[in-house]
């Protein structure tokens, strides 16, 4: 393998298997967190904040499409140093009030260090996209000690998630069908605010009833 794609090569492949194996156990330390906030306040207050979760890690290829797009050197360094969504969870929550409720449950936790926060549910994107995307950095044990590993962890609700599934699917047509896109682009933009509208008044139904149980 050394002659074949030259020793730096092999080095830089090394290093990056490292980064992800560590990135891996990050996702399950915050993985462990989470699942465990969930049941506390089950147990506590009858209610799920957690709807499901999903763990990834990114495909190698589009961490190289990203370090292009950015202009950065595809090096194992390069990598460490301005990529922080190797190790991602995505967690759906029932409702928008959890979203947040989650968010502090984990930032309060003493070894978890909050790096970059991006709330595009108050501030949705151009698309229409909402979700709170958080980077946090935790301690992963190995041989030789604490490495601090930077988890990106994306929290939005079970209509927010519907709706970037679909959206991501009709970005994915661009290049092969663009008619589609200018078909369902606006519809879909436009259905964001509606589902948004719909999550909160159900929010308000839902809150009301646990009043009512607690009178
Ligand atoms: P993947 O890994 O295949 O899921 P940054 O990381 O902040 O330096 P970036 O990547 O531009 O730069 O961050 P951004 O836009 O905050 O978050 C990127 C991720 O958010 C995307 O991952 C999507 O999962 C999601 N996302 C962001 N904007 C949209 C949108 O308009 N529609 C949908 N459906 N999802 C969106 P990737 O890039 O797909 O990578």
């Amino acid at each position: 393998i050394k002659r074949a794609i030259g020793t730096d090569n092999v080095k830089q492949l090394q290093e990056l298997g490292i980064i992800y194996q560590l990135g891996q156990s990050g996702v399950n330390e915050v993985g462990t967190k989470l699942e465990n906030l969930d049941t506390e306040f089950q147990i506590k207050h009858d209610h799920n904040p957690i709807h499901h979760m999903e763990e990834r890690m990114k495909d190698v290829q589009s961490l190289f499409k990203k370090l292009k797009r950015k202009n950065l050197e595809l090096s194992a360094q390069s990598v460490r140093d301005n990529i922080y969504d190797i190790a991602g969870i995505r967690v759906i929550t029932n409702y928008l009030d959890d979203v947040y409720q989650i968010e502090r449950m984990l930032l309060q936790q003493s070894d978890i260090t909050l790096t970059r926060r991006k709330d595009y549910i108050r501030h949705p994107k151009e698309s229409g996209y909402r979700s709170l995307h958080v980077v946090v950095s935790v301690p992963v044990y190995q041989s030789d000690g604490a490495h601090d590993i930077p988890v990106e962890i994306q929290i939005r609700t079970v209509g927010m998630d519907m709706w970037a599934s679909l959206e991501h699917k009709l970005r994915y047509k661009t290049d092969t069908n663009p008619e589609l896109v200018d078909k369902y682009a606006d519809q879909i933009k436009g259905f964001s605010d509606e589902i948004t509208s719909i999550e909160e008044r159900m929010q308000t139904i839902y809150q009301d009833l646990n009043d009512a149980d607690t009178k």
